[in-house]
């Protein structure tokens, strides 16, 4: 059975004896790995260790320096590549061909990227006048915030860890990570990269656990964590704004959703229904950019119901390794649960189940796998629960609009603001959408398509905050404001 372990100033540590929990497979319900639970103790030293790097080789390392590491952690993740693709596929799932265009890339390129950003960050610098006449210059330098504690979720585990832990590296701080409970292996696997490539023991470090009561929360509340960052559930967010309030902690959070779709009768048919069956149904549904409220104009609204009604179909829900397939199974037994759960109610609220609703029959050794079926419904009011709380899971409603305004209307009825996706051909309707509607992200006649320099984040109760690019600086460093009196 595979062991994962913490990974502290630069070692594997097992931790306390008895402190372990089962990471199981979405594919087949079998026991994959065991995995070391973090208690006050490992969190203590993994903080510790973050601390001293800073104080010590990592804190007094040049930009350049510390950048090439930063390229040499992404060139290792590429050299390493089918060890991560492997390890990520074996926690969730997921169809390997996801893996490698997707998570695995995009965990090497987020060093990159930010390396690049701090490299050409451009400063400030002021030439003042002064009474004497003599002058004085005024700048600003911009510092490392710290030791960062980065608290991940499940869905896109490589990706989104380090889309944190790029930035907060490249920025000079050192970093404590709680990978999900469900998705333990990449973070660790990272270690051995962090190892290999020469960055000083302390900088990257990674405790293993749950939320409440365990390692999530230890870490949240240490007083040696200077700022946290965090992608996850809006409630969840929530109880770790709680723990940054005691000693005024800042916080960056990317939380839920509840997405609208918008397709307009004038939008290139084909390409919209790819796109919609795209950001409803990827990674199984669990994306938290992905669709689950889908608003068509009146009239496609029929002949759009049944073209997404045939794409979804037409996945292919099976093994990772499968050729050709589409949807893999939900993370956990618990999460079809909730799941699943959804799909009752939708039914009990008198839903119009247009295709799905259940579980799909999958035979053999991945009998016992947390496979749902991709499900649509119709006929809904705005009030019922699948239209207006985020399931997670790959499903979503359609219900039709008349006019522009309603569709604004609509998917600004929500207290989530994360995404929307808007098709259509008029270009003055796309900006009012893009000016109108309340999100942080706004894809028109695509979905999830982005240069990683642009902001991302959500509005309303979908985000605190905006990382990408430069505005990753404005978390991950603090501003000093140097004056010279000449
Ligand atoms: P989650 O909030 O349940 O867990 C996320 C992480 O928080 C896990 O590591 C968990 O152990 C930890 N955690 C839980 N309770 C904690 C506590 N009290 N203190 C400290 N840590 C705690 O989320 P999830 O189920 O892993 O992921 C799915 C959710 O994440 C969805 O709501 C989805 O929309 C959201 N998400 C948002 C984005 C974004 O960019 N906005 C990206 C991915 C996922
Ligand atoms: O692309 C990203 O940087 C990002 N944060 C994606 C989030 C996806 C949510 O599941």
């Amino acid at each position: 059975m595979k062991q994962i372990s913490h990974f502290i100033n630069g070692e594997f540590v097992a931790g306390r004896e008895g402190r372990r929990f089962d990471k199981r497979s979405p594919l087949d319900n079998r026991v994959i790995a065991s995995v070391s639970e973090a208690g006050r103790d490992e969190v203590n030293a993994a903080v510790a260790a973050a601390r001293a790097a800073l104080d010590g080789p990592w804190g007094r390392m040049t930009v350049t320096e510390r950048t090439e590491l930063l390229y040499a952690v992404a060139n290792e993740i590429n050299r390493r590549f089918d060890d991560f693709v492997a390890a990520e596929v074996a926690d969730t799932g997921k169809p390997v061909s996801l893996a490698s265009h997707l998570d695995i890339p995009r965990g090497a390129a987020n060093f990159k990227i930010f390396a690049d950003v701090v490299k050409n960050v451009p400063g400030e610098f002021f030439e003042m006048a002064t009474p004497d006449g003599r002058g004085a210059i005024n700048y600003a330098l911009r510092r490392p915030v710290g030791v960062v504690g980065v608290v991940c979720p499940w869905n896109l585990p490589l990706l989104l860890m380090t889309w944190k832990v790029g930035p907060a590296l490249a920025c000079g701080n050192t970093v404590v990570v709680k990978p999900s409970e469900e998705t333990p292996a990449t973070a660790t696997l990272l270690g051995e990269v962090m190892n290999k490539v020469g960055v000083p023991p302390g900088v990257y470090n990674v405790v293993h656990g749950f939320g409440p009561e365990s390692a999530g929360e230890f870490l949240t509340r240490h007083p040696g964590v200077d700022g946290i960052t965090f992608t996850g559930e809006t409630r969840t967010g929530e109880a770790i704004m709680a723990a940054a309030a005691k000693g005024v902690r800042p916080v960056s959070f990317e939380l839920g959703g509840k997405n609208a779709g918008i397709v307009f009768a004038d939008a290139d048919f084909d390409k919209a229904v790819a796109g919609i069956t795209r950001s409803s149904f990827e990674n199984c549904g669990q994306v938290c950019l992905g669709t689950e409220r889908v608003y068509v104009q009146r009239p496609i609204f029929d002949r759009f119901a049944a073209a997404l009604k045939a794409s979804a179909e037409k996945l292919k829900i099976g093994a990772p390794n499968e050729p050709g397939v589409g949807l893999g199974p939900l993370i956990s037994a618990e999460h079809r649960g909730k799941v699943l759960s959804y799909y009752d109610k939708a039914r009990a609220e008198g839903a119009t189940v247009v295709t799905g609703g259940g579980v799909p029959t999958i035979g053999g050794d991945a009998a016992d796998g947390y496979w749902v079926q991709p499900t649509i419904w119709t006929g809904l009011p705005e009030t019922s629960a699948v239209v207006r709380e985020e399931v997670f899971g790959p499903c979503c409603h359609i219900a039709p609009f008349d006019t522009v305004e309603q569709a604004i209307a609509l998917a600004n009825d929500t207290e989530y603001g994360l995404a929307t996706t808007v098709w259509t051909s008029n270009l003055s309707t796309a900006h009012r959408v893009a000016r109108e509607i309340q999100v942080g992200l706004c894809w028109i006649n695509s979905w999830f398509l982005r240069d990683l320099r642009t902001a991302f984040g959500g509005a309303k109760r979908s985000g605190i905050g905006r990382e990408g690019g430069v505005h990753s600086l404005e978390f991950y460093t603090e501003l000093r404001n140097v004056m010279v009196k000449l």
